[in-house]
């Protein structure tokens, strides 16, 4: 253990790739790990950087008093915790598994009938992000368990911690990932759409770059007119944008791609200018999509 890092011993349970590069941000702190994978050869690379491998999660969790779970969904999660329920009195689970707030709930009242704490987790990085500069997760649920853990926590970058409400991790983990994916998928379209005129991909990403960067700039603008519900612009209103979709809606038709979410975007315009909303701006369309 290097000098000063805490010794609570702990087990990482789950080694895809998002799991290998915890366990090994925790074994580069310096603390003693104990891993489980369902499938065993994934332990050998940890083992070779220190890790203890335990062939079953019994083995890991009877060894360890913090215990990290990060398995493909929370079904595998709750599979492989039932198979321990009896021994897990006095210890601490840290979920950092994807899932929905509604289930990191339900794991909580589970836990608690257990006997034991429990902490659901967002995580903000790819694997390759582990222990970086940029890497952070949220965290939620057992407060006491967050500060006694939060210095072991660090290992994998910056902690967040959003409330008691052990839901509220998997809550901002979708909102920021929903945003990611609207802005992939669109991109995903717009590579699609370039190639259809043998546009290469690299030339278009040059001009995305810039552009999405740009438009982020006004994230901020809009989140202003959101929490203040004042949502007038002189940016974009909804009146051009709604006369516009149909141009995406047959360029995609015409071109032989799919319109993909243009099409439920151009049935909300038509709503929101429908309910009078023509000369408000794009933040109008969170106050609708929430119905
Ligand atoms: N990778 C990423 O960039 C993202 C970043 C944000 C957080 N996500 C979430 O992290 C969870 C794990 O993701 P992952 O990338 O590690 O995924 P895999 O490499 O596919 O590893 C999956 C692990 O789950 C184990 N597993 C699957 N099914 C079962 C089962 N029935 N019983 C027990 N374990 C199971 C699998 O084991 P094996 O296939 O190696 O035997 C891996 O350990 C996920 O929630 C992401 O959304 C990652």
């Amino acid at each position: 253990t290097a000098p000063g890092a805490p010794t609570v011993p702990l087990a990482v349970l789950g080694l895809g790739m998002m799991g290998t590069a915890l366990a090994s941000a925790l074994l580069q702190a310096g603390h003693q790990v104990t891993v489980w994978n369902r499938t065993a050869a994934k332990t050998g690379p940890l083992v070779a950087q220190g890790a203890l491998p335990a062939d079953s999660p019994a083995a890991a969790v009877s060894a360890s008093k913090l215990i990290i779970a990060c398995l493909l969904t929370n079904d595998h999660v709750q599979e492989v915790l039932d198979g321990v329920g009896d021994q897990l009195a006095g210890r601490t689970i840290v979920n950092l598994t994807n899932g929905t707030p509604a289930r990191a709930r339900e794991l909580a009242a589970w836990a608690a009938e257990h006997g034991a704490s429990y902490l659901d987790g967002g995580i903000m990085a790819v694997p390759q992000m582990i222990a970086g500069p940029h890497a952070y997760v949220f965290y939620s649920g057992d407060e006491r368990a967050f500060r006694t853990h939060q210095p072991t926590l660090a290992a994998f970058g910056d902690t967040k911690f959003v409330g008691a409400d052990p839901g509220l991790a998997a809550l901002y983990d979708i909102a920021l990932l929903t945003g990611m994916y609207g802005m992939t998928v669109g991109v995903m379209q717009a590579f699609a759409l370039a190639r259809t005129e043998n546009i290469p991909a690299r030339e278009l990403s040059e001009l995305l770059v810039p552009w999405i960067g740009a438009m982020l700039a006004g994230v901020p603008a809009d989140a202003e007119a959101i929490d203040s519900d004042q949502h007038l612009t002189d940016v974009s209103s909804l009146a051009v944008n709604h006369a516009a979709i149909p141009n995406f809606l047959a360029a995609f038709r015409d071109q032989g791609v799919d319109p993909l979410f243009f099409g439920p975007l151009q049935e909300v315009l038509d709503r929101a200018v429908k309910e009078g909303y023509g000369g408000d701006g794009l933040s109008r369309l969170a106050t609708l999509f929430a119905r």
